[in-house]
């Protein structure tokens, strides 16, 4: 018997193994692990060459260079064949994954001729042909243009919801160059405060459990409705029933996060016999040194609201800062903001800025709005000259 040794002195001797030896191991590597589908190098029998990307056995194909040839990423289209149509289409909506890249959404000056979407939020109670009609006269793009409301689930909601559906259906089906981009109708989760007579709506007592209840409704309108296309959201209560045409231009413009207009109120003057104006909204204000000390006193759960003439703040309020021979244009700082016309930033909701149920340094609903959006470094603004005007209560 030939020693293993020998075997191989010998081999090494010849030439011919030499030149063959590292060919056959080659071939034997080659067979043994590549092509009978070694599991480790995951291929599993299969050639390179044989290989599907994703995109061929969907047959789709995505050009990522190319703004020519954009085709969706991803597609559950699956291969069909003339005699099998596997039509997964049908059953998931195509495009229904979609990308959209907030750091290209803007809020600027030049809102309309940038093509910004504003969606304007109004809580209804009650529904105002006079709101309505004033909400048809604004100019800005109706294509960039979205709606949402949200009826209590009361009496007074449930007429509201059909008046607002009718007005709906009216402009909707209209020329498709007047339709609204998008509308959105809730109804609220709560039972909200139904047929409260103006004054007991105004009583103190009140006032926290009502403004916490508003705060809920407007809470579930934002957080509904607002969307990846989304640039500003104009607050405007449905009893707010004149505004100037250009409101939300002219709004816009100011390029703040957030800005309140001037609500007043026009009435007749049984005296002067005329119609005057007088204001209204009290809850756009300044800070005064007075209310945050009110405020220091004050219980954890307590608030501290405006307009009550036994809780003096001393807060100034931008109602009294109109005048009539000023620039309409002209801005002053707030702290705290009202929700009948008042303009945000989409970015400042986004930021997590909501109207708190709870009190919030002692405020509630859009007052801790403005309080929350203060902490998130944004500055607010009102337009003490600019006008628009609120219902006047008949429900006496
Ligand atoms: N969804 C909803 N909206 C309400 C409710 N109460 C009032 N509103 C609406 O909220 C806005 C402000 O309410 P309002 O009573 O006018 O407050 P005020 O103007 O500060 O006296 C208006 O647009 C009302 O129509 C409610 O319970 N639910
Ligand atoms: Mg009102």
């Amino acid at each position: 018997m030939i020693s293993l040794r020998l075997l191989f002195y010998r081999l090494r001797k010849n030439p011919w193994f030499m030149v063959l030896f590292p060919i056959a191991l080659t071939v034997f590597i080659y067979f043994e692990i590549v092509s009978s589908g070694n599991p480790y190098l995951g291929n599993d029998g299969n050639s390179i060459a044989d290989h599907k990307w994703a995109h061929e056995k969907e047959n789709t194909f995505y050009f990522p260079y190319s703004n020519k040839y954009k085709m969706p990423k991803y597609s559950y289209k699956k291969k069909s064949s003339w005699l099998f149509n596997d039509r997964v289409e049908d059953i998931i909506p195509e495009n229904h994954i979609a990308h959209y890249d907030l750091n290209k959404l803007h809020s600027t000056a030049e809102a309309a001729l940038n093509k910004e979407h504003v969606l304007i939020l109004t809580p209804m109670q009650t529904f105002h042909q006079e709101y309505w009609d004033n909400l048809l006269q604004l100019t800005y793009p109706r294509e960039f243009t979205e709606l949402g409301f949200i009826l209590p689930r009361t009496s007074s909601g449930d007429i509201a919801l059909s008046k607002l559906e009718a007005a709906v259906k009216k402009v909707q089906t209209d020329k498709k160059n007047q339709r609204f981009s998008k509308i959105t109708i809730l109804r609220q989760n709560s039972a909200g405060f139904d047929k409260l007579m103006e004054k007991e709506r105004h009583a103190l007592e009140v006032q926290k459990e009502r403004r916490s209840a508003m705060a809920s409704a407007r809470n579930e309108l934002l957080f509904s409705s607002l969307g990846p296309k989304t640039s500003w959201v104009l607050w405007l209560d449905a009893d707010i029933v004149e505004t100037p045409p250009n409101l939300i231009q002219d709004m816009t413009s100011h390029n703040k996060a957030v800005l309140s207009a001037n609500v007043y109120q026009k009435y007749y003057d049984d005296q002067a016999k005329k119609v005057q104006i007088r204001p209204y909204d009290f809850n756009n204000w300044q800070e005064s040194d007075t209310a945050l000390e009110l405020a220091k006193q004050m219980g954890d759960d307590e608030i501290l609201v405006e307009g009550y003439g036994d809780l003096a703040t001393y807060r100034a309020l931008m109602a009294y800062f109109y005048d009539a021979t000023g620039a309409t244009n002209a801005e002053m700082n707030l702290d705290g903001v009202g929700g009948g016309c008042t303009l945000v930033k989409a970015d400042v909701h986004r930021d997590g800025a909501m109207f708190p149920t709870f009190p919030f340094y002692h405020l509630i609903e859009t007052e801790g709005f403005a309080k929350m959006a203060q902490r998130l470094n944004y500055d607010i603004f009102g337009l003490p000259n600019y006008l628009v005007y609120h219902i006047e209560e008949t429900n006496t």
